[in-house]
């Protein structure tokens, strides 16, 4: 008996682990070819270490039912060889549990090893210790580097052949990469960087995996290399190889955000508009970058000043929820598009030319043909008379009618609900009102320790100013930089009018003088070195300069990106002003000599001393910060260098959860000991660039449609709900404050929809959804006709259907979600001459 219960269970494990078949990825000059048969692939990037594993299915599964057939990752090296040949794939870095989420979801991957990943990720993904290797030379013919990178490669693809995941051994990997963007800067590298491609090329080819490679914006691609396109439009982009179908590896949903930036938007209208376009003008393969751009945990953002929201307006916001209207509004451009794949991959293609920019293409195959008319015309509608009907294009959008006579989908009619997402309160207990955290405190403590204090267990001594990642190798954002002299008494730099004088690579510096901060200074404006100056006091005898620089993320992008300095560069001078006095009487009373007397310190000993005292301490983390000190009472604000802790209870519920940091300054934050990365809520945007609407015509650009102007440039941090313990109080808030703040205001928040609106065009099938558990609770609004004005403040037009509003209520209210077939049929009959509309707003 117990054997063939055993035998059963075998027998089940052994069908549900039964490999799946292999597939053989291919490709001609129109399209991918999966087992012979050309493919439409809409792919999205999900980047696994920007969000967590709990999270991976529920995001995969959202792609998915968006009409994603592709998931498309980069490989982050520098995550996972932090420490030279110590490999972690553990957590949010588990590589291969991400793409088999991704396969058990029957979606493919691309795998974009790079391992150069630009991505807004610390130093472009690559690994500090790297630079700090002799004689090496980043992405260019150069032996130890290549060493390094086809060293890191073979770890992944082997990694990936041993769990069987290219499609070759029937794993969802249809697609990989090797280099990234590296067109763009070929330039600066002469002939060594064109040696190098081709070695990157020879290098990808080696590996056998039996799926196509790619290189993205790299026009000299050799073959058998399919060379991709980047950007916000990718219509106009032609492979270099005849043999090579038009790819498009990032069409950019939105933008990323830096500290002191505006929130970039891109509409769904404009977006829709480009990838219709880039089909209507041949393409087969296209992936969203981002598709959800998530979160830069820990210190992995890079730029330098990304903020830690990688949001970037993707079709999936940062903490998963559905971005509406983008993503309902692409899915049905994916559903419509994968519905053409025969026609758009083998169909003869001509073309009308209507002027203004407007052009009809005609899709063949097998006595079908499907349409696209498209308008780029910035500002006017196109009229156009096609087979002698007419039809009526808006500006800057494509009409898609698969079968050249009904119009299906216009770019720029949307036909899904904007979502209007709110943040609840914490609503774990109702009976503590209000919410408040109690807080415990500790001091950083450097400022009250002794000038000895502050040097033990350094690092070392050396009479010389060294870059600060030379230094670190990017362990911690801090270096302490310290030196000291003696002065006598005569000498002019006692006066009163002296100052400290510091030339910093970047990007904020703290100042010391014999253990009294006298002044902090960051970068602006984008520009990463500065000089900081400040008026200090020195005493007879030894004195002693502390310089605290604080790193803010690597830069990831350009030519030579990895050898932009970071830290104290200097000179750093002590300037005294002596007056002179025998001139005094010579030039009368009101007018003085001053000279300048400079003691240079860059060559002076200067001791390093990586990260903070609470950082080796492990303040962060609960399990050991219990075995310092905590001060419960006299709770300071607006004070630089403090640890903060608190506990809270989870809340309640699936919705995704943030916490509201409002009232701190700068600083790093963790939940449980997971970082929920930087903080830098005193680091404003930019009063500039931002306007209450957006227009979705034109050619877009990050810097079009911005909002959050003049406000903190991130305000809510992610909270995952796998770093959170659900069932206690039990859970930790660990937060060091750099610069001074006030933690009375931090709230723990849910963030959900609240409410909703559409407004959609007769023929379609609306759907009208809340999310997290919460039902439809009101109609607000809801006229079939001929409305008018906004999502808030719709308004009855001259005709509309009597009952619309009830029957609305019947199908929605007391439901999470409802589906409204917006036509005369289900929500009566109009009155009106036109083609009819429905404008609805729901209360969730
Ligand atoms: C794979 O597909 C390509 C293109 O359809 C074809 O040329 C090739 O022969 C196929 N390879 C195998 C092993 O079936
Ligand atoms: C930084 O990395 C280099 C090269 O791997 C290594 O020799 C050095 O010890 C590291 N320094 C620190 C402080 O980790
Ligand atoms: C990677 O480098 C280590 C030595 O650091 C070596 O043992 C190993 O064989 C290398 N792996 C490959 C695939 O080159
Ligand atoms: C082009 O557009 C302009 C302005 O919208 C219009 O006056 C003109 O007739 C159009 N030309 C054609 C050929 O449609
Ligand atoms: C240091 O900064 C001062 C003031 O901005 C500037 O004039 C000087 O050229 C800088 N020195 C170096 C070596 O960069
Ligand atoms: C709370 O968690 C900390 C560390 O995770 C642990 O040391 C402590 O005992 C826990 N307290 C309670 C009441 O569970
Ligand atoms: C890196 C890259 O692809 N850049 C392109 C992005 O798109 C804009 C607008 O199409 C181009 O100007 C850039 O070259």
């Amino acid at each position: 008996m117990a054997s063939s219960i055993f035998l059963l269970i075998s027998a089940f494990f052994l069908f549900i682990t039964l490999p799946s078949f292999a597939l053989n990825v291919s490709h001609d000059g129109r399209a991918l070819t999966i087992d012979g048969e050309r493919r439409i692939l809409l792919s999205g990037s999900i980047h696994y270490p920007r969000s967590t594993p709990g999270m991976w299915p529920s995001l995969i599964k959202k792609a998915k039912e968006g009409g994603i057939n592709t998931i498309e990752t980069y490989v982050f090296w520098n995550a996972h060889e932090a420490l030279r040949r110590q490999y972690d794939f553990s957590g949010n870095l588990d590589l291969v549990r991400f793409l088999k989420t991704v396969q058990d979801e029957g979606l493919y991957a691309v795998l974009r090893i790079g391992p150069y990943v630009c991505a807004e990720w610390n130093y472009g993904g690559f690994p500090v210790w790297l630079h700090n290797i002799p004689d090496i030379k980043f992405r260019t013919k150069n032996d130890v580097f290549m060493n390094e990178m086809s060293n890191f490669t073979t770890v992944i693809v082997d990694m990936m052949k041993h769990e069987n995941l290219f499609a070759s051994q029937g794993g969802p990997i249809i697609i990989s990469q090797i280099e990234n963007e590296y067109g763009n800067v070929i330039g600066s590298y002469g002939n060594d960087g064109k040696e190098y491609v081709q070695w990157c090329a020879n290098l990808a080819q080696s590996y056998q995996t039996g799926v196509p490679w790619v290189m993205c914006q790299e026009s000299d691609a050799p073959s058998p290399m399919i060379n991709t396109c980047n950007g916000w439009y990718c219509d106009q982009f032609t492979p270099n190889n005849p043999n090579s179908p038009k790819m498009w590896t990032e069409n950019w949903t939105g933008w990323y955000k830096g500290w002191g930036l505006q929130d970039p938007h891109r509409t769904a209208e404009d977006l829709a508009y480009a990838v219709a376009r880039f089909f209507q003008y041949g393409g087969t393969f296209q992936n969203y970058y981002m598709y959800h751009g998530g979160t830069n945990f820990g210190r992995t953002s890079g730029g330098p000043y990304i903020t830690t929201s990688y949001d970037y307006d993707a079709p999936l916001d940062e903490y998963g929820n559905l971005n509406q209207p983008k993503w309902g509004h692409l899915k049905q451009l994916h559903l419509l598009l994968r519905s053409l794949e025969k026609v758009l991959t083998h169909g003869s293609v001509r073309s009308i030319e209507y002027g203004n920019m407007t052009t009809a293409t005609i899709y063949s195959y097998e006595g079908k043909s499907s349409c696209f008319f498209g308008n780029g015309n910035a500002e006017d509608a196109a009229t156009i008379n096609f087979e002698n009907t007419m039809y009526t294009v808006p500006a800057w959008s494509v009409t898609i009618l698969p079968d050249c006579f009904t119009e299906v989908y216009n770019t720029a009619k949307v036909n899904s609900q904007t979502s209007v997402m709110v943040k609840k309160e914490n609503a774990a207990d109702d009976f503590e009102e209000p919410y408040v955290l109690k807080w415990q405190w500790r001091d950083e403590g450097f400022e009250h320790s002794n000038k000895n204090g502050l040097v033990e267990d350094s690092l070392m001594t050396v009479e010389q100013l060294l870059e600060q990642k030379s230094v670190t190798n990017d362990t911690s954002d801090y270096l302490w930089y310290i030196t000291s002299f003696n002065v006598k008494n005569n000498d002019p730099i006692l006066g009163k009018d002296t100052t400290l004088q510091v030339n910093t690579s970047g990007h904020i510096i703290h100042a010391f003088v014999n253990g009294r901060h006298v002044g902090s200074q960051y970068a602006q404006n984008g520009k990463y070195s500065f000089t900081f100056e400040k008026k200090i006091k020195l005493n007879i005898g030894r004195n002693e300069i502390a310089l605290l620089s604080v790193t803010v993320g690597l830069p990831n992008y350009g030519a030579n990106f990895d050898l932009v300095q970071t830290g104290i560069s200097g000179p750093v001078n002590v300037v005294g002003r002596e007056r002179l006095d025998d001139l005094t009487q010579k030039l009368g009373d009101e007018k003085y000599i001053i000279q300048e007397v400079t003691k240079e310190l860059a060559f002076n000993k200067w001791t390093y001393k990586i990260g903070l005292r609470g950082e080796r301490q492990q303040l962060h983390d609960p399990v050991h910060s219990h075995r310092w000190r905590w001060f419960g009472d006299n709770l300071p604000t607006n004070k630089m260098f403090v640890w903060y802790k608190t506990t809270f209870k989870a809340p309640t519920g699936s919705d995704p959860v943030v916490v509201d940091l409002m009232g701190l300054g700068k600083g790093h934050a963790w939940v449980n000991g997971h970082s929920i990365g930087r903080y830098w809520l005193s680091y404003l945007a930019s009063e500039e660039g931002c306007s209450p609407t957006c227009d979705y015509r034109g050619t877009y650009s990050n810097s079009k449609c911005m909002t959050n102007c003049g406000k903190p440039s991130q305000r809510w941090y992610h909270v995952p709900r796998d770093f959170l313990n659900s069932d206690d109080n039990n859970n930790t808030l660990v937060v060091f404050e750099e610069f001074g703040g006030n933690p009375w205001n931090v709230k723990f928040q849910t963030v959900t929809v609240g409410s909703a609106c559409a407004n959609a065009y007769e023929g379609n099938t609306l759907e009208l959804s809340c999310q997290g558990g919460n039902v439809v609770s009101q109609i607000r609004f809801a006229s079939f006709g001929s409305p008018n004005g906004a999502c808030g403040s719709f308004g009855a037009g001259q005709c509309e259907s009597p009952s619309a509003l009830s029957t609305i209520q019947k199908a929605c209210i007391g439901k999470e979600s409802c589906s409204i077939d917006v036509s005369e049929s289900y929500l009566g009959p109009t009155g009106c001459k036109k083609t009819n509309r429905l404008a609805v707003e729901i209360i969730c």
